[in-house]
């Protein structure tokens, strides 16, 4: 069978319960905690990967526009060491179905498709875990988004070799449904990149040692509490571990502050809301968008008090999303 020339992949983004922020080596993108993450059904990027053999070289295009991301030719470069049939130049093209680097983690599912794509189209036959490791190395939470639901992201703390830093599926997407309400607090672009800031992080925050040895502790006991199916607890360590890294990225020089008045109200409506008895609980990322997560039968009052707030630009709401897939390979016709 000849290899397909058209193929098209799906990703969902994912949101981090415990958080990834820092790097132990920037060299093969290891990350310098573990995380652990929901991967969401309705945030989607859609990648087409087209072989051009007319081309001079790739082209790739993002939500349109003509981009040049050194990142993606460099996952590019490493697909094509490992393919068993050879990708020439390639014509790519990816949409996002949301706001695009505000937050919503839109190089996670980007990736994802991406090299889900460049997995079928060189026939590499890589397993979900190579191809997490392959994300991994164009964008830490990349990794994330190969796998649908509750994931890992974890590896060897001591060991910097990249093959032990791997995304793991804790519970599928059916195993313990949940809701995500996302705030859309600016349709902006974030104004410094999530590798920009990790790097100033580490280099100038005097709280980033004690950042990266209470994550692991987060880590552990948030994987068990989601392997129990322990509500309470996961809203616990997960609200922790955001407050936590915002509070370790306002100690970074300059001070990173992703946050504007509405994704600050919208914290103390879900706080009061908790406080309350509802099962929901808030995350925030690099971006001013708060997640509020919550148990299905909430969702609905999740939504309109999120929507009430004043700010708020509108809200998403999802369920829990699958793995990334080929949603499309089509092979030359034949002469
Ligand atoms: C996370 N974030 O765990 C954390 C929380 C943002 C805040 O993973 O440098 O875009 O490409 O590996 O994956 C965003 O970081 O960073 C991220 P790189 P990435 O979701």
């Amino acid at each position: 069978m000849e290899a397909p020339i058209v193929v098209t992949a799906e990703a969902h983004a994912n949101i981090a319960l415990v958080k990834y922020w820092g790097k132990q080596s920037s060299e093969h993108n290891i990350p310098a905690t573990p995380s652990l993450s929901l991967t969401l059904q309705a945030l989607t990027s859609r990648t087409r990967i087209t072989l051009d053999p007319s081309s001079q070289g790739d082209i790739f295009s993002l939500n349109g526009n003509p981009t040049i991301d050194p990142r993606v030719n460099a996952c590019l470069e490493r697909m094509r060491a490992v393919s068993n049939k050879p990708i020439p130049f390639v014509n790519i093209t990816s949409e996002n179905n949301f706001p695009t680097a505000a937050g919503l983690a839109s190089s996670a599912s980007g990736f994802a498709a991406l090299v889900t794509a460049l997995n079928e189209l060189g026939a590499s036959n890589l397993s979900a875990k190579k191809l997490s490791i392959h994300a991994r190395m164009a964008s830490g939470s990349a990794a994330r988004s190969i796998y649908g639901g509750f994931v890992s992201l974890a590896g060897s703390l001591t060991d910097s070799k990249q093959e032990t830093w791997h995304a793991t599926q804790i519970l599928n997407e059916h195993a313990w449904p949940m809701q995500v309400v996302v705030a859309i607090c600016t349709e902006r672009e974030k104004a410094i990149s999530s590798s920009e800031g990790m790097q100033l992080t580490r280099n100038t925050s005097p709280y980033y040692d004690s950042w990266v040895a209470s994550t692991r502790t987060d880590f552990d006991d948030c994987l068990q509490a989601v392997r129990d199916r322990d509500f309470e607890r996961v809203a616990t360590i997960s609200e922790h571990s955001c407050l936590k890294m915002h509070g370790l990225m306002l100690s970074t020089q300059p001070g990173l502050i992703y946050w504007n008045p509405a994704t600050i109200a919208c914290i103390h409506a879900i706080r009061s809301m908790r406080a309350s008895g509802v099962p929901v609980f808030f995350t925030i990322d690099a971006g001013p968008q708060l997640k509020a997560i919550c148990l299905p039968e909430a969702a609905d009052a999740v939504d309109k008090l999120l929507s009430g707030i004043k700010g708020v630009q509108r809200t998403l709401r999802t369920g829990l999303g699958p793995a990334a897939r080929i949603v499309d390979s089509k092979a030359p016709a034949s002469s």
